[in-house]
């Protein structure tokens, strides 16, 4: 028994997948079972950190109600099937939809798990390809969209996020964040708490504008007040300090930027004076942090989901980025950089390229813009539920809970339940998932490769990561033909050929050799491209063994910056390398990248592109016409236990007192005769929730906070421990009906409601 026990026991390396923070993890493992989890020490990103989600890992991956098996309705029941069968459901009615009422009748959404799989990053694509539809929705719209647009515009490349150089900054301003809770976003960075700490000895400062005196601003230098909502008027009377100080440096990049004069014009009327009872931040700390910022060695402003979304997130992403680059902090080592991920090229260029376009078709309903090819989340109830042709009748959802995710979730609710036909691939029966007729379960993380290729896109510093399986795919139960669950490239595979027409039972293989062989076809072909002129079929040898997503993997990091250019380039980075340093391999800090990445038609650094001066009216409107000041705000908060709306099913993070509970300042709780503790309703303009009352200083007055991602307790979910300790749907509070416009994200933050005492209801 000892012997036995000796030869199984080990610690598997590999990186947290479920948040943007990437800690390397050590996992203890007997056998089957995952036996601890610890944060890996060895891991030079990530030094040891790990947060208690990445430490529930094994009990997520043992969860008894974590699907293993596909279910298919039958007589109205969600029952256990084959894979086979599964599949064979999934085309039955996918094909039935799309022969009756065409492709546009058929949505495709996509949820934030995608993002930490390596499956979904190669094939979502060809699937979306395949599905033939432009009704594609995604959590980029209840999250980041506006500085996609931003990034887009501005540089040319909406996936170039301005990254705080956390580890080098002298002064950071920090808006609409609370990465203690969250551990970073658009910032991958393992171990913010020590890196925030790390200020200090180095002389650094840390500025917290946040309506909750939260977790991070508590360790910060100076923590200020913001009525929700109005960052964008607070940023941009930075900007007007900036000129009528005469503070405005560009540096570097200043012969490739252009429109600071209109941006001095735009932003005229926003004084400190004018802005100061909006957002509730005096003149003078306003001149000061404009100062502070213009003055220090390296300064970065980083906003995020409180300033994102927003009603005016793109506004507000607009000057954080028009405030970067106005200071000569834009690509400054210390400021905002863009991240140079191992697993990517870096070209040697003149500036310039094809420009960021949005608005290339339009929703049905609304005649929403596109905008990264997506509509907005905020408008999926009115194309499913509104009648005519091309209206939304069937729905293929990966990794995504939009009943609980997205605003007004009665409305989605409903929505969902009056769909022709749902297919999810998700890993719980949840809120959403239980409308399905199929649900394809993708195997466990740790039954899965893992290279974090989105976030690693997104890092403070080039590192690079790959770890194999921690165990083999699960045996799925009983389907005697399909002894294994399939891979999650290989269940990816199966929906194209289904969505292609090709069937339920064409070779997946066909899939996976098409999309590697174009991609060396492609770089091959490409006169610039580090494998310009090799012999295709050389290629193809190297990669030989590898599964398909190693095979993908090994041609992003062999053709990366980094790689080996399949023998180019000798002790470059390949998968093996990768293999053989199961803690990871660190290629150092961002590198300035500017201006050659600029990827504008016109190879410059635009500072006012035409969308977003258009929709500049709405913010110059508003500041004719603010909100009146009274009444209550609601705001979302993030707890270090809690991940979006899925991981209550795990004991270890819902253990304890209900977190789910409204915040409020004790002075607009006395004025309402409420209690702490006590229950309250909460009402907005699209619903009303009975939520547990908890008086907090750290509140704003006149603001309330309540997280999101709640309220398990619809029937038909199949998760008991969450079920358990149910909450309330923060999103039932929460208006589809009003979008920050230029980017077609969703409002999250800033929902004026009231509270008051219970109501009986009749
Ligand atoms: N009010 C309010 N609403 C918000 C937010 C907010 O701050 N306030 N935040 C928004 C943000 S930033 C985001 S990103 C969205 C997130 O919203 P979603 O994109 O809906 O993501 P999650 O809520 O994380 O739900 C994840 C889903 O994926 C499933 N899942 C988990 N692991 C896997 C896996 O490995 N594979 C597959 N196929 N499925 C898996 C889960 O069961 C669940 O159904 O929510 C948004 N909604
Ligand atoms: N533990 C945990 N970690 C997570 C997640 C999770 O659910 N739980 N979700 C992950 C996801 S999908 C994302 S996108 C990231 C998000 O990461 P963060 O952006 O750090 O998200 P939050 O913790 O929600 O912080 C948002 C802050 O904005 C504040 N805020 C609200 N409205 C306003 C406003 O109008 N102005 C200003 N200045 N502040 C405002 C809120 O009080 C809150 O403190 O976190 C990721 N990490
Ligand atoms: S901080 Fe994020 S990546 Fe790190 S252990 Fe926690 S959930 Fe995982
Ligand atoms: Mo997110």
């Amino acid at each position: 028994m000892e012997a036995g026990r000796a030869t199984t026991h080990r610690i598997a390396h590999r990186t947290c997948p479920l948040c943007e923070a990437t800690c390397g993890l050590a996992i203890e493992v007997e056998g089957d079972r995952v036996l601890g989890v610890r944060g890996d020490d060895a891991d030079p990103f990530s030094r040891g950190f790990l947060c208690p989600k990445g430490a529930a890992l094994g009990e997520l991956h043992h969860d008894p109600d974590r699907l293993r098996q596909p279910l298919v309705r039958r007589d109205g029941e969600l029952v256990p099937a084959t894979w086979d069968e599964a599949f064979a459901e999934v085309e039955r009615g996918l094909s039935k939809i799309v022969a009756d009422h065409g492709r546009q009748s058929l949505a495709v959404l996509l949820g934030n798990p995608v993002t930490h799989h390596l499956a979904p990053a190669f094939y979502l694509r060809s699937l979306i390809r395949a599905a033939g539809t432009r009704n594609l929705f995604t959590a980029s719209t209840v999250d980041q969209m506006p500085q996609h647009v931003v990034s887009g515009l501005l540089w040319g490349d909406p996936s170039a996020f301005p990254i705080p150089d956390l580890d080098r900054t002298d002064y950071l301003l920090m808006l609409g964040a609370n990465p203690i809770a969250s551990n970073g976003s658009l910032l991958t960075a393992p171990d913010l708490p020590g890196r925030l700490k790390a200020f200090k000895p180095r002389g650094a400062k840390l500025v917290v504008v946040d309506p909750r005196r939260t977790e991070t601003a508590e360790r910060a230098d100076e923590h200020l007040f913001i009525r929700p909502g109005t960052d964008v008027f607070w940023l941009a009377a930075l900007v007007n300090t900036l000129f009528t100080e005469e503070l405005v440096a560009i540096g570097r990049l200043e012969p490739f930027v252009v429109g600071v004069d209109e941006i001095r014009v735009l932003v005229e009327p926003f004084t400190p004076e004018r802005v100061a009872p909006l957002c509730g931040i005096d003149p003078a700390t306003t001149r000061r942090i404009a100062r502070a910022l213009a003055r220090a060695a390296a300064a970065a402003v980083y906003g995020r989901i409180g300033n994102h979304t927003v009603e005016f997130g793109t506004a507000t992403a607009w000057m954080a980025a028009v405030l970067n680059v106005l200071t000569g902090n834009f690509d400054r080592p210390g400021g905002v950089m863009t991240s140079s991920p191992v697993a990517a090229r870096i070209d040697d260029r003149a500036p310039g390229g094809r420009g960021y376009r949005i608005g290339r078709w339009k929703s049905r309903v609304a005649g929403h813009p596109e905008v990264n090819g997506e509509f907005p989340a905020a408008a999926l109830a009115e194309e499913i539920e509104t009648p005519g042709e091309g209206r939304i009748r069937a729905v293929l959802s990966v990794a995504t809970n939009p009943v609980r995710s997205y605003p007004n979730s009665a409305r989605l609710d409903r929505a969902f339940a009056g769909l022709d036909f749902f297919v999810a691939v998700d890993v719980y029966v949840n809120e959403t998932t239980r409308h399905a007729n199929v649900i394809l379960p993708p195997p466990s993380a740790l039954e899965e490769e893992n290279y974090e290729l989105t976030f690693l896109g997104n890092a403070v510093r080039s590192f690079a990561k790959y770890a194999p399986p921690v165990f083999p795919r699960e045996s799925a139960p009983g389907s005697a033909a399909t002894p294994q669950a399939p891979s999650e490239a290989d269940l990816f595979a199966k929906l194209v050929l289904i969505l292609r027409g090709e069937g339920a039972k064409a070779d997946p293989a066909r899939v996976h050799d098409a999309l590697v062989e174009e991609y060396i076809e492609r770089e091959c072909r490409d006169a610039e491209g580090p494998l310009a002129g090799r012999d295709p079929g050389e290629i193809r040898n190297a990669l030989a063994g590898l599964s398909p997503v190693g095979k993908l993997l090994d041609l992003r990091l062999r053709t990366g910056w980094h790689g080996d250019r399949f023998g180019d380039r000798a002790g470059g980075i390949t998968l093996a390398k990768l293999a053989e340093h199961p803690h990871g391999i660190d290629l150092g800090p961002m590198v300035e990248r500017f201006p050659a990445r600029l990827a504008t038609e016109s190879g410059l650094l635009e500072l006012t592109p035409a969308p977003l001066v258009e929709d500049w009216r709405r913010v110059r409107a508003r500041l004719e016409q603010p909100r009146p000041a009274d009444g209550l705000l609601l705001i979302g908060r993030r707890h270090v236990r809690s991940n979006n709306s899925w991981m209550h099913n795990v004991a270890s993070l819902v253990s304890g007192r209900s977190r789910c509970t409204l915040l409020m300042h004790p002075a607009d709780a006395a004025s309402r005769g409420l209690e702490s503790g006590g229950q309250a309703e909460i009402r907005s303009q699209a619903g009303r929730l009975v939520v547990q009352l908890e008086t907090s200083e750290a509140m704003m007055p006149g603001v309330v906070s309540l997280p999101h991602g709640w309220g398990h307790d619809l029937p038909g979910i199949r998760m008991r421990v969450a079920a358990a300790h149910a909450g309330v749907a923060s999103n039932a509070l929460t208006d589809e009906c009003v979008i920050d416009v230029a980017s077609g994200n969703a409002v999250l933050n800033g929902i004026p409601v009231e509270v008051g005492a219970v109501e009986s209801r009749a």
